[in-house]
């Protein structure tokens, strides 16, 4: 018995992962831990993939049902992507492999908001779940899971599946037990009740998972590591866009609106959250909180500093250098950083009742302040809509952040008509681009359209959005919000025929 199986039952499960997967049955739905790169299984993944493929030798096609917290990894998601083992994948993917297959109409993917996973689930609205397959970094002499590197939507996993693998990974810090909030008072409507979280590091659950040892079908141990990928520093864009952030949120302060301790942030990965992030540690900010999804680098930085108190979130995604200093100070970690389920760090309940100050990425916005944070020229997934909506909808105030070009300056972020929407008008308070920021609060279409214009849209763009707009004043249907249809998306039917949305036809 290794020391983190601290159970003599759970223990006498131990098998080795390819005798693990021959207990997944063909055509099953499998709910998998991971979030961000954190804290998915390591093994099992793989042996599945090795045994769909061998199966296809013999020409028995396999597929999986595949569920998950978020993005995983390419052991986990690019593995069984690669050798066409899922039908159905849910709720948020960031892989390139399974990216071409679901943009290659291979493979089946629905993008669902990250709150909203385990209440469908629950409802059964993807049918039953038939294995639970869930990275825990120990289990307690009782028969209790400590929880690994990200929680997601492994309550429900463990609660709904009929049969559990476990995989238990001593590489993830023993010092994670005691640092998660697993809440089991969630349940149905009309049984509902409010969640008691008045402050983001409110403990309302227990810091284990339970799981009855019947269900408990194998148990693999693992040594291997997260997906922890290099943290680049912010190049020159993402700390122009960072810098605007940080002068609004200055101004806010300055103006009575916000106070130095502003509200509980919420932040998406990436370098433009870093540059926030960073920003913060040397603005007039102090006795900051976050109320979020993912612990970054930036995060830990300013917990460091003393600049962040507290932090809640459901995963870490931690460079390997960030993971190191973690590892060796966690103990100290343990009264400011809390994981919950997502069901609960994205509850829209918590994230209004806490007005959280949300700031996500992008891949497009239009001139009225409609966004696009998943689909590429209308119809190509890129990652999915993640928390962005939980957060967007009922955030205290709504940032959302883009480089004004993409694909070398041939791509404007800010276009006519947004080819896919995911967040309304309705939800966007500000948007930022290197070129400036536009607050759009209290604004009707059509100032928000100038301001988006003259603020946010790079200068080789802003002529022809400029000449959109003041031609669909003169001749749209109805001048509430100008538009002239036949041309709204003609920028991306430009980029899809010519490679260029440039009218000069200049490629970047
Ligand atoms: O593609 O690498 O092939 O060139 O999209 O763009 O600029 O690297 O930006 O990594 O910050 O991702 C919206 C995808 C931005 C992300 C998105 C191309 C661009 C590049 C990536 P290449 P960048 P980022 C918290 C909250 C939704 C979920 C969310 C995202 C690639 O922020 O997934 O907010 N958000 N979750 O070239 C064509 C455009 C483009 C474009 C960018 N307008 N047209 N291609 N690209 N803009 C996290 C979770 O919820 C878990």
């Amino acid at each position: 018995m290794t020391s983190r199986i601290r159970n003599r039952r759970f223990a006498e499960k131990v098998v080795e992962a390819a005798e693990a997967v021959e207990l997944i049955e063909p055509g099953a739905n499998v709910g998998m831990s991971g979030f961000t790169g954190a804290g998915y299984p390591k093994e099992v993944p793989g042996a599945l993939a090795k045994r769909v493929a061998e199966a296809r030798l013999r020409g028995e096609p396999m597929k999986f049902g595949l569920w998950t917290g978020a993005s995983t990894a390419p052991e986990l998601d690019g593995a069984l992507a690669d050798v066409e083992g899922i039908d159905l994948r849910l709720p948020y993917q960031s892989d390139p492999v399974t990216r071409g297959k679901i943009n290659d109409g291979r493979m089946d993917y629905t993008d669902i908001h990250l709150s909203h996973v385990a209440q469908r689930v629950w409802q059964g609205a993807f049918g039953e779940l038939d294995v639970a397959v869930v990275e825990v970094s120990g289990i307690t002499e009782d028969g209790r899971l400590v929880p690994s590197s990200s929680v997601g939507n492994n309550k429900t996993w463990l609660e709904q599946a009929d049969r559990v693998i476990l995989e238990v990974n001593s590489w993830q810090s023993e010092h994670l037990e005691g640092m998660h909030d697993i809440y089991y008072g969630t349940a149905l409507p009309p049984h509902r009740v409010p969640i008691p979280i008045c402050r983001p590091t409110d403990r309302i659950g227990t810091p284990y998972l339970e799981c009855p040892l019947e269900k408990v079908i194998a148990v693999v141990e693992t040594e291997s590591p997260d997906r922890n990928s290099v943290f680049t520093p912010p190049d020159a864009t993402s700390e122009r866009i960072a810098g605007h952030v940080l002068d609004f949120l200055e101004m806010e302060v300055r103006s009575g609106r916000l106070t130095r301790e502003l509200l509980p942030l919420q932040s998406g990965v990436g370098n433009v959250a870093n540059a926030v992030l960073a920003g913060l540690g040397s603005g007039p900010f102090d006795g900051l909180s976050a109320y979020t999804e993912v612990i970054q680098d930036g995060m830990l930085e300013l917990i460091e500093s003393g600049t962040l108190r507290t932090a809640s979130a459901t995963a870490f995604s931690l460079s390997p250098s960030a993971i190191d200093r973690f590892n060796r100070d966690a103990e100290s970690y343990k009264d400011r950083i809390l994981l919950r389920p997502q069901e609960i760090s994205n509850h829209p309940e918590v994230v209004r009742r806490l007005g959280c100050l949300a700031m996500n990425g992008i891949v497009e916005a239009d001139i009225y302040g409609n966004i696009n944070s998943t689909h590429l020229m209308g119809s190509r997934i890129q990652n999915g809509i993640g928390g962005s909506g939980d957060f967007a909808r009922n955030a205290y105030v709504s940032i959302f952040v883009t480089p004004s070009t993409a694909k070398g300056g041939a791509i404007s972020t800010i276009v006519p008509m947004v080819s896919h929407v995911d967040h309304t008008e309705h939800d966007v308070d500000v948007v930022v681009t290197e070129q400036g920021l536009a607050d759009l609060r209290g604004l009707s279409p059509r100032k928000r359209a100038e301001k988006i214009i003259a603020h946010c849209a790079h200068p080789d763009f802003r002529p022809a959005l400029q000449d959109y707009y003041d031609r669909a004043l003169q001749s749209s249907f109805g001048l509430h919000t100008p538009h002239l249809l036949t041309e709204a998306l003609s920028w991306h039917q430009r980029y899809i025929d010519q490679g260029t949305m440039r009218a000069d036809g200049q490629v970047g």
